[in-house]
This record gives structure tokens, C-alpha cells and sequence, in this order.
């Protein structure tokens, strides 16, 4: 595929007013007929041809103004429809084609999952259904005509309000026609035909007029849907509240499908979900899905205005839409439930996926320069980094500005396709603040050091505060400017008191932000009464790799007593990081490994003194870092057997260091009474969960007895899938008894096996890549359905660091095969599977060349898509 690049960026040479579709569906011959009222653009070319994007499309008919076209006036290849000589005036073309549904496994465009009609249009789907000018900066008016079998499509549902409905007589088929009256470009159309079951209720927003919001799901998931349903009604009156948005259709509809390629798509009143995101009961889902439930269904419906009303102009402004629909919901999920938790949660997704995306060979800016295929950029970086970037701005101008560059950039860009600059220059205006620096982050690809020093004066009672920062090169930019940080910070003295914060050198400091924006930065505090220990980067201010070299004891005392919860546990959560990393090199140099007692004395510290204050905070507390975390944190020469070995020895001896404690706690904490998926109940199980986690790591009979009680009393997932995941991890009799009772209860739902297979998929065993093979042939396993392979080999890939790692390649090799097997058929999947390797260069020689020979391999496969051959040809690049 040929690249694309930003700086190419031109508008259309025609315009698209209106476009009339009529959708005749069927399972494997759907035929549809696109009225579309075109027009020269003032901006375009004159007299340019008319090149309209297709993919997989068989035409049937072409009219110009209602006449034939002549052969000679156009033609079609596999990837387009273009008139050679269009006329300079408004004019209509229509457009009969024909697909087949069935046979779209790419789940890109139309296609059928369960027997349901379903599309997926973002980012080039559209084309898959019609010819088009399939491209974000193209915005129509639609009007939709949908016609089935009323047997097997009862419900028909499209973008918009409903108009009409009625018979075809004497066909058996019925039609509905569905009107959107705001612009909108064509990845935001949907349609959905199908025998679903709906949940609803009617909202008022708050100027008082009366929307219908429902969920349609499969028969008889119904009451799985309730919680959907009223996290949305939660989501619209929040979006009113804090953004002063209101929703603007008569109807807002969400369908749940079991194959789909996403999470979910914001479609124009029409939002298309992942199954996975919507159904949950306490018997089904865990407290995590509840919660991920409640933020897509707000991301979602967060898209009806940064997204749908205001969208974007090209494909290379995705951040535009989706960094700062991700900054909404973590708003929304924060006002809902803990903040402090809900930053650290984000922010330990941030570390996982997008700082080791941003530290190899597919790092890339918030807004990139250039790609070969859209689909590969849909990362953390656009999404997560993207989010950063907005919540920096935050920081930076303050809430009150920060609004009113919200208020001005929905008034301002409302029905148009905007960028980033159109964005940000609303901010610079609302604030009277120079942003060009600041833009850097959407352009620089990398994540930021920032250093920090520091030398106290008791004398002068001064405190010098010295940072510094640099970003690595990254692919393409090898050099890097300084970008506009700002360090939320304080400083804390010995006995946990926050000392004053004055800074005494005319740098400026704004409600405890400094701002670092050149290479480097020094500040003398004044006044300092006693020795400070710094809290650097409070709430984790910038997306930044932090180093300072403070004393542990200096981060216990942060632990204890820092006012900002994030870097309490981010101290705790250092002095692991650095007790594990003593383990692992003493794991790798062959040596006994002993633990500095330290860190189990300040956990027992906080167990006895603050745990019950807040369970979900605690939780995050006992967490340790992950293995991936240990691998980013060394950097080079990573002997995964040597990080897991290392991290296993801290965990073991913190578990047996707290074991008593654990124990109460857990006895404490069990559950009373009906489940409620609250956050303060949530919280409670989390820290239930880790306790039992920790105790089990460190007595395995102890354990395992435990879990295995767990287990049989549960009456809800959370429990129960808790209790496996303990198990999964104490090889014996008792896992394999209550993995098949698992597979047992749950044989006939497909989202619950998905955790059971990628529980398996996880185990740091030398056995489990047999397993997982097994597991491929398993009744309930599919390589067709997006989310089976993701739990079981997409975990196993990304989620089991030993096994797919292993010395002998054996876990690249199954990769690349499923890679190799799958991309055919459904190559967006592939792709993201294939993006394991991401950080494959930080292993240590032996297994970085067995990984490089297995993505060579991949790369070597003739008849790549160009989304599995994208990301091996940067992978190697
Ligand atoms: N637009 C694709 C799915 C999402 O980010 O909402
Ligand atoms: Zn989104």
C-alpha cells in the first residue's frame, strides 16, 4: 500500500449534499442503491474526474441523472468508480451494487454476525457497501431505506431518527426509513437488521425534550443489557452537566453484536457495540467488566459531539476524536467512581500499552505524519497518549479556560471536520496562552525523561530543585525538541507535613504546576524549613518516564504521608520496581535471592493503618508491577525467565512476610449480602482479591484451600473468576478440578469462556503453549470471532510473558502462524495480534533473533494484506 501523507492533504474536487440509500438485505446477495447529489466543490479542481473509493463491490447499474451511463463515461476497478468527465454542476448519480454479507469476514462494512445484519464503517468500510468518496472531510445528509425479510430482520435500524415503516406486499419483507439530519461523514453510518430483544427507557434531556434510548441484544440477553442502559442515561446527563452537551436526535439505539472487530463504533444515533462491552450480570461478568461497560458506553455516546458534530477532517486528526473522547470518559469514570483510582488504573494502561508502544519500532506521534493503513492507528498513543495531551492542557490553563476553549471549539467547529490546529487555537484563544510549544506533543513521537535533582540548604533554608528532560529518538525523527511539561509537585517534609511552596527565583509556579519547557530547569524554593522530600509529577501531571534518585527511605516517607493519593502509590510501587529488579539480576547472575524486608514493613504499615480507608486504593497498593513493567523498566537485554523468577521470589516473600495479615483481611472483607457492582463494593472485592493473591504467592496450600472454597461458595463472577486466577497460578489437581467445573457451568456462553480461555492462555507454565494449541481446537473456540482469538491467543501473546517468550521460539512460531492463518480472513486482527513483537528488540539476543526470524517470516508470507504487512515492515524496519 502506497503512504500516505499529511502534508498531501487536499480537498475534494466534488461535494456530496445528500445521499438517498436503499438497502435491500440479504444473506448473501444484499443489494443496494445509493442516490448520491454531487456537486464541483469551490475548493477542488475544476473538471477533475469524479474517483469514488470501492472495495468488494460488484457493480450493477450506474445513472447519471437518471439516464445510463454509457460505457465509455466511466470506469471500475477493484478499488474505484471513476467518472471520467463529470458534469461542472449539480448532478446525481446512482449507483446500484451488490454484496454479500455472509461472506465479509473482514467485519469491515456489511456484514452478518448470528445471523444479525451489522456494519462497520470506520475508518474505510463505507466502501464495502457503495461507491464513495469515502474520506472524513466529506459530509452528507442521509436518508436510509432498509428492507428485509421481516422474518428474519423484525428490527431494522439506522443512523438518525425513524421516518417511516411498513409491508412490501406480498414478499414477506418489510422496510424502514431512517432520516439523519446532520452531515455527517460516511464512517459514521450504520444499519442494523436483525430478531434482537431491547431494553429502553425514555431520557429528558435538560431542555426537556424526550429521547428513546434503548439496547438491542441478542434473544433472551435482555436483562444483561440494564446496566448498559443505565450507564448511558448516566453518561448523557453527565456530558450535560459538565460539558453543557445535550443530545440531539429523537432516538439514540446501541446494538450488541458477538463478532466485531472493536470495542465499539460511535455511529450517528445508531452506536454498534462489542457484545463483550454491554451484557453483564453478577453471575457473568466481573466487577472490571462492569466497569469497562460503563466507560465505552459513555466513550460511545462522548463521540456524539467530539466526533459526529464535530468530526474529523482527515484520517491523520484521529486524536481529534479519540483523545479527547478518552479524556471524557475518564472524567465521567472518575466522577462516577474513585479519581485517584481511576488515575492509577489509567495510567498503569498508559505505562503498559503506550509506553511500550512509544519505546519500539511502531512508536509514532499522537497525530501521525504518515501511514501506509489507517487501521494500524488506532493505538494507545492516539487514544491514551492523545488523552494525556488533553488532560496536560487542563493542567496548563486551568479548568475555567480549559472550558471555555471547550465551549468555543463546539460553537465554533460544530457541523464541520476539523483539526488538531482548529482545536488547539480555540484553547490559545480562550487562555491568551502561546500554544505552538505545547503542539509538539501532538508531533513528537517518544516518551519524554524527565530527570530531576535536588540540594537542600538548611542554612539558607532553601531547597534547589533541578530538572532536566530529553526524549529518546523514535522511528523517522531522530532528533527531538523539549516539550511543555508540566510537573504538578510539592514538597513533603519528614514527619508528612506538606511543607510551603515558595518559589524564589521568578519561576513561575501556578497552583503547584511548574511548567518545564526547555532542556532544562532550576528552581529554589525559599523558606523551606526542613529537609523536603520531592513529590514530583502529582497525579501523574505529563506522560513521562520519571528518574530521581530518591533515597527509599525518602519514598516511604512519601508512601506515608504525601497528600496526592497517585504518588503514594506510585512511591510503593517504585520501591517494588526496585526490589524486583534486585531479584531479577540476582536471578540472572545465578545467585540466591534475597528480598530487603522493607517494603513488607511498609505494607504491613499500610494493611494495619489505611487499607480499610479505601479497598479499591488498596488494591492498587498490593498490586506489584507487572512483568512487562520489570521489561520496560530494564530496557535492554530482558531475560523474561529472570523477571519472572525475580518478581515470583518479592511476591512470595512479601506473601509470607504479610501472611497473617492477608489473612484477616480476607477474612474480613468477604462478601455480604446480594452483589452490587458499586465501586465501593467493587473495591472491596479488588482488595479481597489481592490479599488472597499475595497470601497464595506466599503458602500455596494455604492458597489454593482458600480459593478452592472461593470458588465453589461464589454467586457472582468477580468471586468466582477471582478465585480461578488464583488457581491458575498453583499447578495441581485442584486448577484443573475448577477449570473444568468452570468450562462446565458456563459451556454455552461465549463471553465467559473467553475469560476461561484466556486464564489458560496465561499460565506461566512450560505447558500452557500446548494448551493453548489444544484450546484452538476446542468446540467453543473460533478463529472467525474477534473475541475468541483475542482471549486466547491475543492473551497468551501479550499477557504471558515467559511462555510466549520462551528460549526455544516455540511461542513466536504459534504466533506467526495464527497470524499468517488469520490474516485472509480477517487481517485487522491479525495486525493487532501481531503487534506482540512490539518490543521485541528489548529482549536478550537468544530470543530477540528468534523473534525477528518469526516476524520475518510473517513478513515474508506472499499475499500480505496491507495491514498485516505494515506492521511486520515497521516491526523489522
Ligand atoms: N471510533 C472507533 C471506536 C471508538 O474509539 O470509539
Ligand atoms: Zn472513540
Amino acid at each position: 500500500a502506497p503512504v500516505v501523507r499529511l502534508e498531501d492533504y487536499r480537498p475534494t474536487d466534488y461535494l456530496i449534499d445528500t445521499v438517498k440509500l436503499d438497502v435491500r438485505l440479504h444473506p448473501t446477495a444484499t443489494r443496494v442503491t445509493a442516490e448520491l447529489a454531487l456537486r464541483p466543490n469551490p475548493k477542488g479542481t475544476p473538471g477533475a474526474a469524479l474517483t469514488l473509493d470501492g472495495d468488494e463491490l460488484r457493480l450493477v447499474s450506474a445513472r447519471l441523472d437518471g439516464v445510463a451511463l454509457g460505457a465509455a463515461a466511466y470506469a471500475v476497478t477493484p478499488s474505484s468508480l471513476v467518472l471520467h468527465a463529470p458534469p461542472q454542476r449539480p448532478f446525481t448519480l446512482t449507483l446500484e451494487t451488490e454484496l454479500d454479507p455472509s461472506a465479509n469476514t473482514k467485519l469491515m462494512g456489511l456484514y452478518r454476525s448470528s445471523g444479525i445484519y451489522c456494519t462497520q464503517c470506520e475508518a474505510e468500510g463505507f466502501r464495502r457497501i457503495t461507491y464513495f468518496l469515502d474520506r472524513p472531510d466529506v459530509l452528507s445528509v442521509y436518508t436510509t431505506r432498509i428492507e428485509a425479510d421481516r422474518e428474519e430482520a423484525p428490527l431494522l435500524l439506522g443512523n438518525g431518527n425513524p421516518v417511516e415503516r411498513g409491508e412490501v406486499p406480498g414478499t414477506g419483507r418489510h422496510y424502514a426509513l431512517w432520516h439523519d439530519p446532520f452531515p455527517k461523514p460516511c464512517y459514521l453510518f450504520a444499519l442494523v437488521g436483525g430478531r434482537l430483544d431491547k431494553v429502553s427507557q425514555t431520557y429528558v434531556t435538560g431542555s426537556g425534550r424526550a429521547v428513546e434510548i434503548a439496547i438491542h441484544v441478542e434473544a433472551g440477553k435482555g436483562e444483561r443489557a440494564t446496566y448498559a442502559l443505565d450507564a448511558l442515561a448516566r453518561s448523557m446527563r453527565w456530558d450535560e452537566k459538565v460539558f453543557g452537551r445535550e443530545y440531539d436526535l429523537d432516538v439514540f439505539n446501541v446494538v450488541a453484536v458477538s463478532d466485531f472487530n472493536m470495542g465499539a463504533m460511535e455511529n450517528k444515533g445508531l452506536n454498534i457495540f462489542n457484545d463483550k462491552y454491554v451484557l453483564a450480570s453478577a453471575e457473568k461478568a466481573t466487577d472490571a467488566d462492569y466497569a469497562n461497560i460503563e466507560a465505552i458506553i459513555a466513550h460511545e455516546y462522548f463521540h456524539n459531539w467530539t466526533g459526529n458534530r464535530i468530526t474529523c477532517r482527515d484520517w491523520f486528526q484521529l486524536c481529534l476524536k479519540e483523545g479527547l473522547t478518552v479524556f471524557r470518559d475518564q472524567e465521567f469514570s472518575s466522577d462516577e467512581r474513585s479519581r485517584p483510582v481511576k488515575r492509577i488504573a489509567d495510567v498503569r494502561t498508559l505505562r503498559a500499552q503506550q509506553f511500550a508502544e512509544d519505546a519500539g519500532p511502531l512508536a509514532h506521534p499522537v497525530r501521525p505524519a504518515q501511514y501506509r493503513e489507517i487501521n494500524n492507528f488506532y493505538t494507545a498513543t492516539v487514544y491514551e497518549k492523545g488523552a494525556e495531551v488533553i488532560r496536560m492542557l487542563k493542567t496548563l490553563i486551568g479548568a475555567e479556560a480549559f472550558r471555555r476553549g471547550m465551549d468555543l471549539y463546539f460553537e465554533r467547529c460544530d457541523g464541520t471536520a476539523a483539526t488538531v490546529e482548529d482545536f488547539i487555537a480555540c484553547f490559545a484563544e480562550a487562555s491568551g496562552r502561546d500554544l505552538s510549544q505545547f503542539f509538539t506533543w501532538y508531533e513528537q513521537a517518544g516518551t519524554p525523561t524527565v530527570t530531576a535533582s535536588s540540594h537542600y540548604d538548611p542554612a539558607a533554608r532553601t531547597y534547589r530543585l533541578d530538572l532536566a528532560q530529553r526524549t529518546p529518538p523514535t522511528p523517522g525523527q531522530a532528533e527531538k525538541r523539549p516539550v511543555v511539561i508540566p510537573v504538578a509537585l510539592g514538597l513533603v517534609g519528614e514527619s508528612g507535613r506538606e511543607l510551603p511552596l515558595k518559589a524564589g527565583n521568578e519561576v513561575p509556579l501556578a497552583n503547584g504546576v511548574l511548567t518545564l519547557d526547555g532542556p532544562a530547569l532550576s528552581v529554589t524554593f525559599t523558606d523551606v524549613p526542613e529537609r523536603p522530600v520531592p513529590s514530583l509529577l502529582r497525579g501523574f501531571s505529563a506522560p513521562v518516564r520519571l528518574e530521581m534518585d530518591l533515597a527509599d527511605e525518602d519514598l516511604f516517607v512519601l508512601f506515608r504521608h504525601d497528600r496526592d493519593p497517585f504518588n503514594q502509590w506510585q512511591a510503593a510501587q517504585t520501591v517494588a520496581t526496585r526490589v524486583i529488579l534486585e531479584a531479577t539480576r540476582a536471578a540472572r547472575a545465578g545467585q540466591a535471592i534475597s528480598v530487603d524486608a522493607r517494603l513488607g514493613e511498609a505494607l504491613a504499615h499500610f494493611l494495619d493503618s489505611r487499607a480499610e480507608a479505601d479497598h479499591a486504593f488498596a488494591a492498587q497498593v498490593l498490586a506489584l508491577p507487572t512483568e512487562a513493567d520489570m521489561a520496560r523498566e530494564i530496557g535492554g537485554d530482558v531475560d523474561p525467565d529472570a523477571v519472572f523468577t525475580g518478581r515470583l521470589a518479592v511476591k512470595r516473600a512479601l506473601g509470607a512476610a504479610l501472611a497473617d495479615r492477608l489473612a484477616a483481611l480476607y477474612g474480613r472483607l468477604a462478601s455480604r449480602g446480594a452483589y452490587s457492582p458499586d465501586a465501593a463494593s467493587a473495591g472491596r472485592r479488588a482488595l479481597r482479591h489481592a490479599a488472597l493473591d499475595l497470601l497464595a504467592a506466599g503458602d500455596a496450600a494455604r492458597g489454593t484451600e482458600l480459593a478452592v472454597a472461593q470458588f465453589a461458595a461464589a454467586d457472582n463472577m468477580t468471586d468466582r473468576f477471582g478465585a480461578l486466577a488464583v488457581l491458575a497460578h498453583l499447578p495441581g489437581a485442584a486448577r484443573e478440578t475448577a477449570l473444568a467445573d468452570f468450562a462446565g457451568r458456563f459451556h454455552d456462553d461465549p463471553l465467559v469462556l473467553d475469560k476461561w480461555f484466556a486464564l489458560q492462555a496465561t499460565i506461566p507454565e512450560a505447558g500452557t503453549l500446548d494448551r493453548v494449541r489444544e484450546l484452538t481446537r476446542h468446540p467453543a473456540f473460533s478463529m472467525g470471532n474477534p473475541n475468541r482469538v483475542r482471549s486466547l491467543v491475543g492473551s497468551f501473546a501479550m499477557g504471558n510473558a515467559t511462555q510466549f517468550n520462551r528460549a526455544d521460539g516455540a511461542g513466536y512460531d504459534f504466533l506467526a502462524d495464527v497470524v499468517i492463518a488469520l490474516d485472509p480472513k480477517n487481517p485487522q486482527v491479525a495486525a493487532r495480534l501481531l503487534t506482540a513483537f512490539r518490543t521485541w528488540r528489548m529482549l536478550e539476543p537468544g530470543r530477540r533473533a528468534k523473534a525477528e526470524a518469526a516476524l520475518k517470516r510473517v513478513a515474508g508470507t506472499p499475499g500480505l494484506s496491507p495491514d498485516v504487512s505494515d506492521i511486520s515492515g515497521r516491526s523489522l524496519a
